[in-house]
């Protein structure tokens, strides 16, 4: 059974004007989506057909002969993934409970998570992944290059893209203003909290 293009659950103009409906248009119509064809074409015929994406992921990823296998699904989760963490009602403070209690524990502030969110997705390399996970019970941040992602081995709670393609539209070579617009008005906590839960 081939893979389906994640469903938006807003409108491709819903984050504007801080993520523009062109970037949409090309980033979730032309990228995610050929992220979702090329994997239906690679597993075609084998016997990875008939896996979820996660164990696909998770099976591929350790070997350089699968690593085109590897690259597509992977990137085809962290999309879906990342239109999650974003939301047109998303930003501002984190809601008063566990997860806001875990922020102020491991980082002291809501404002130092969003800067160590912006270190992350700043200084990562060429194209990747900035991530809120949990590592042995305390929140972390990290990147990862490329397609790459914790899936499998921590919970991940949020993800901001900084490949070009995600803002190089909208911003050009300004990934700083990306990400602290992204953490400013699109970031989305509930969905942070949802994962913070569950099990
Ligand atoms: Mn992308």
């Amino acid at each position: 059974m081939a893979f389906e293009l994640y469903k938006l659950p807003y409108d491709e103009n819903a984050l504007a004007p801080y993520i523009s409906e062109k970037t949409l248009q090309f980033h979730y119509g032309k990228h995610h989506a050929g992220y979702v064809n090329t994997l239906n074409d690679l597993i075609k015929g084998t016997n990875l057909e008939t896996h979820t994406l996660e164990e696909i992921i998770l099976a591929t990823e350790k070997y350089p002969s699968q690593q085109t296998i590897y690259n597509n699904a992977s990137q085809v989760w962290n999309h879906t993934f990342y239109w999650q963490s974003l939301s047109p009602n998303g930003g501002g403070d984190i809601p008063e409970g566990d997860f806001k209690d875990a922020v102020i524990r491991d980082f002291g502030s809501v404002d130092n998570l969003k800067t160590e969110l912006k270190k992350a997705a700043t200084t990562q390399f060429g194209s990747g992944w900035a991530w809120l996970i949990v590592d042995d019970g305390h929140l972390k941040v990290i990147n990862t290059p490329n397609a790459q992602s914790p899936l499998g081995k921590k919970r991940i709670l949020l993800t901001i893209d900084v490949w070009e393609h995600a803002y190089y539209l909208d911003y050009q070579n300004r990934r700083p203003d990306y990400t602290q617009t992204v953490l400013d008005h699109l970031i989305n906590w509930s969905f942070a909290i949802q994962n913070f839960y569950r099990i």
